[in-house]
């Protein structure tokens, strides 16, 4: 468990980010790219070699160039870069150095103005991820990962089922880790995306800090369009509190290492407070009259499973009374559903602020512990 960092939690919607909602578009920096192949191309075919060379040498210094400028040379991005280098005293050269590396992407700004769990009902988003092909890969993923699995489940009291369906329905199994170089996204949002710049600017400081801590290439660590990365998606500031080094090696590596992936993501829940209540949350099958005026319109907990039992609400015998409790309404294909969600429920939405998400989460682990069981793998 790290205790490096003195970062908080981050309280954000876009924390993680499932990365199958996101599509992949070539971007403007691809696009350069070919055009400066393009030109070498032209330069073969009308001078001889090392014209053709010379001319491609100067497109890169031309492209290097106009990209220093994108960033580099603009004054907010100075004044950025003076303020974070005083702060924590990083070299100031290193820091230009880095920037200067530093591609705007489109792409990145589309794809973070269209977040799809705002749009879609439950029961599409639900479709998603409750597939037989996302439950079989988590029983694979499971049996793949037992030891690992069940060594997070000692040490961080989270179990397996629900590491197993967070990675799932983040990456897919690691499937999808994103193809967004990190630095483009956060440099990307902190500077041209001001309804959030704030949020990413200080993501950005996190990612200079991790790259800086850890002796990573800043330009090679890959994430999704809003820069979390690995297999749990752990955006920098996440990473920097909440990933762990699981297999002793001496990194912490949450791309490949699979070992360390999982008792991040088990770590993140341990230090959000998941108690291993005996209920995650249940479907309310007889709802009373007036449920949708008791649905909760924050995700924190305000009342107790004793209130909602009150309220005329069937709570599960197991779950005592003084457990958090909140009621959620969902869209589901055949109309309405009312969901209790418990203290674990929300732990889950902590780690993307979503009810969809939790619920999602929750169903994805209980298919896939069911699939399991059932194949006797399980026992
Ligand atoms: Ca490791």
């Amino acid at each position: 468990m790290t205790s490096r960092s003195q970062i908080a939690p981050v309280t954000d919607p876009t924390h993680h980010s499932p990365q199958m909602l996101v599509r992949l578009p070539s971007g403007s920096s691809r696009a350069r790219n070919l055009l400066t192949g393009a030109l070498a191309v032209r330069c073969a075919n009308r001078w001889p070699r090392r014209m053709a060379m010379l001319a491609t040498a100067f497109g890169l210094l031309w492209q290097g160039a106009a990209l220093a400028e994108g960033y580099v040379e603009r004054e907010d991005v100075r004044a950025y870069l003076d303020s974070v280098a005083s702060r924590y005293g990083f070299d100031r050269d290193w820091l230009t150095s880095v920037i200067a590396d530093a591609s705007h992407q489109e792409s990145i700004i589309a794809a973070i103005s269209r977040p799809a769990e705002r749009a879609l009902a439950w029961h599409e988003y639900r479709n998603i991820f409750i597939t037989e092909r996302r439950i079989a890969g988590g029983v694979q993923f499971w049996n793949g990962n037992q030891a690992a699995l069940d060594a997070a489940a000692a040490r961080y009291n989270v179990p397996p089922h629900i590491v197993v369906a967070i990675i799932g329905v983040e990456t897919n199994y690691g499937g999808n880790t994103g193809s967004y170089r990190v630095l483009d996204a956060l440099t990307t949002l902190g500077f041209d995306y001001p309804r959030r710049a704030e949020f990413f600017r200080g993501q950005l400081t996190e990612f200079l800090l991790l790259v800086r801590e850890e002796g990573m290439d800043a330009g090679a660590l890959k994430g999704s369009y809003a820069g979390a990365m690995g297999l749990g998606q752990f955006i920098p500031s996440s990473y920097r509190t909440f990933a762990v080094d699981f297999d002793d090696d001496g990194i912490r590596d949450i791309w490949n290492n699979r070992t360390d992936a999982i008792g991040s993501v088990a770590n993140y829940f341990a230090e959000h407070r998941w108690k291993g209540a005996p209920v995650i949350a249940f479907k309310v099958d007889s709802p009373p009259a007036n449920a949708s005026e008791l649905v909760d319109s924050d995700l924190k907990p305000t009342r107790t499973a004793g209130d909602l039992r009150a309220l005329g609400i069937a709570v599960p015998a197991e779950v005592s009374d003084d457990e958090p409790a909140s009621l959620h309404r969902f869209e589901a294909a055949d109309g309405v559903q009312y969901w209790v969600g418990l203290g674990d429920f929300y732990v889950i939405t902590r780690y993307n602020h979503s009810r969809m998400y939790a619920l999602a989460v929750f169903e994805l682990a209980e298919a896939i512990r069911e699939r399991r069981e059932s194949t006797g793998a399980g026992t």
